[in-house]
């Protein structure tokens, strides 16, 4: 039959073996991570580790590349990484014993710090990446062994190479796909079972003491405009969490720490007593590019901030909370943003009439009208930590953001779209824009660089929202070039200079090539 230097390649072999080993690491990690330690999946922890140490222009090009499929992008890089680590090891160990087991081992370390270091870590943290490391290594040195039965057979001892060919392959192939179900079976479960979504569904919130109302004709109805109040479903989501963080209610507690006459503790509950009350703000995240979709309108339910504080009463030297989340994630938010009795800073806890969507903070966020997300709208928050801005940095300051980040007046057309042809005649321009606690003054449009036409505002619910706004046009056929530009109530006009979303926010007029046919 074939001889050793023929179909038998034992290099291609080993590094099978590796893969496969890798593969049972991994799995192995996730069975223990469903059992014992849900948050400590030590692949999605070193994927969470990279998340945190890309520098901002990778993290720019990636969102830019991918938008919002960048957090699968990440993981499916970084399974090929263990891929080749693995591969790697399968080939090391058949070349010097030991040799691959150590590069497991390297990197069983190397989990272990990265799951057992990141804020969500539990005193269990530990016991995935050990369980994983010590599956995967004993299924390397299982397999490697096998394979070398296999090639040190010469051609003379031909009747036992089939058997000892048929071991080590049936090994291989039970060993992955035992990874393959288990892996996945463990990573569904946990996703499936987890009881922080039933306890949501269950959750009732109290009425609220008082509600928004929105005045008639703020809303324009006019096909491919955003409606006023964004739906849950398509509100954009910003976050470094790879995995949404759970927070059972019950087991919820907001700290108010830091520089403050006596520290205290709030459970949800307790949270809730301080009477609810509605508001309609408009989020926006300092990434959105001009005429971009990271911006969107809820009502939300909450209690103002400046409540919460004054129970642990704030020190006279202190000029910013530091707002935590669970994962580790910080704002910094000035103090007097959050109380001044001008400005409705809250803490939310429903949005669009129901509970906070798990991904979006659930049970309990932050939501500060005119500051961009990244330094205000703490999400899965637990603590409120009063500082200075000289002592604490938040999460986005030593990555290339400004550590105080106002929300920049603009405006964006929704209709007509650049992809999406319009008919000859009537057509109504429309979109939307925003100038947070100031509010919107007016609205221009400008076609093909004609004179500045003013569009029409819809009412607004209040400053803190968005508007609405439109133009009748009698299109004609063509190619058209449509800008838009706002003023504010304070007599400023947009920025018309553009500039990068980093260090503090995007600026520039919008402009859009339409088509009419
Ligand atoms: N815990 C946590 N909260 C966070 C963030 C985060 O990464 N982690 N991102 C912030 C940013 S940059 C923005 S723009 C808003 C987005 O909120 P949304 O996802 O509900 O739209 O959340 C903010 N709160
Ligand atoms: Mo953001």
């Amino acid at each position: 039959m074939n001889t050793r230097t023929g179909r038998f390649r034992p290099w291609i072999w080993a590094g099978v073996a590796g893969a496969v080993s890798g593969a049972v690491f991994v799995a192995a990690a996730e069975l223990a991570a469903f059992l014992v330690a849900r948050e400590a999946s030590p692949f999605l922890a070193a994927g969470s580790f990279v998340i945190d140490v890309v520098p901002q222009w990778a993290k720019e090009l990636a969102i830019e590349l991918f938008g919002a499929s960048d957090k699968l992008v990440l993981l499916i890089t970084l399974g090929f990484a263990v891929l080749l680590a693995a591969v790697a090891a399968g080939i090391l160990e058949r070349w010097r014993r030991w040799a691959g087991v150590a590069l497991f081992v390297v990197v069983g370390v190397v989990a272990l710090i990265t799951t057992t270091t990141r804020a969500e870590a539990s005193p269990l943290s530990f016991i995935p990446p050990l369980v994983g490391a010590a599956a995967g290594v004993a299924f390397l040195k299982y397999s490697i062994a096998a394979l070398g039965r296999w090639q040190s057979r010469t051609p003379h001892e031909e009747a036992g190479t089939g058997t000892d060919r048929r071991h080590f392959l049936v090994l291989t192939a039970v060993g992955a796909l035992g990874a393959v179900i288990v892996g996945t079976g463990a990573r569904i479960g946990s996703m499936a079972t987890s009881s922080v979504a039933a306890a949501r569904k269950a959750l009732k919130l109290p009425a609220p003491v008082s509600t928004v109302t929105v005045p008639a004709g703020a809303e324009l109805g006019i096909p491919g405009l955003s409606p006023l109040f964004t739906p849950n479903a398509d509100f954009y989501r910003v976050d470094t969490a790879l995995e949404v963080p759970s927070i059972d209610p019950g087991d919820w507690r907001l700290t108010i720490d830091g520089m403050v006459d006596k520290r205290v503790q709030l459970t949800f509950d307790q949270l809730l007593d301080l009477r609810l009350r509605e508001y309609a703000i408009t989020l926006t995240c300092v990434s959105n590019q001009v005429g971009g979709n990271l911006v969107g309108n809820a009502r939300w339910l909450g209690v103002p901030v400046r409540e919460v504080l004054a129970l642990a009463t704030p020190g006279r030297d202190a000029d910013m909370v530091l707002s935590r989340s669970i994962d580790g994630f910080t704002a910094s938010t000035p103090l007097e943003a959050l109380t001044d009795p001008n400005r409705d800073a809250i803490l939310a806890v429903a949005m669009n009439g129901e509970p906070l969507p798990l991904e979006h903070g659930f049970p309990v966020r932050m939501v500060v009208p005119g500051l961009y997300g990244y330094v205000s709208a703490t999400k899965w928050l637990t603590e409120l930590k009063v500082t200075t801005f000289a002592e604490d940095q938040a999460y986005w300051t030593p990555r290339g953001y400004s550590p105080r980040a106002p929300i920049k007046l603009s405006s964006r057309i929704d209709t007509p779209r650049i992809d999406k042809a319009i008919p000859v005649g009537p057509a109504k321009i429309a979109g939307v824009a925003w100038a947070q606690t100031v509010g919107i003054e007016s609205v221009e449009v400008q076609i093909d660089g004609g004179r500045w036409q003013p569009a029409t505002l819809a009412k607004a619910i209040n400053s803190d929202t968005w508007v609405q706004w439109s133009l009748d046009w009698d299109a004609v056929s063509g190619n058209h070039t449509l800008a838009v530009r706002a003023r504010d109530r304070n007599g400023e006009l947009q920025e018309q200079q553009r500039t990068p979303i980093a260090p503090d926010g995007s600026t520039g007029w919008q402009s859009t090539l339409i088509r009419v046919a």
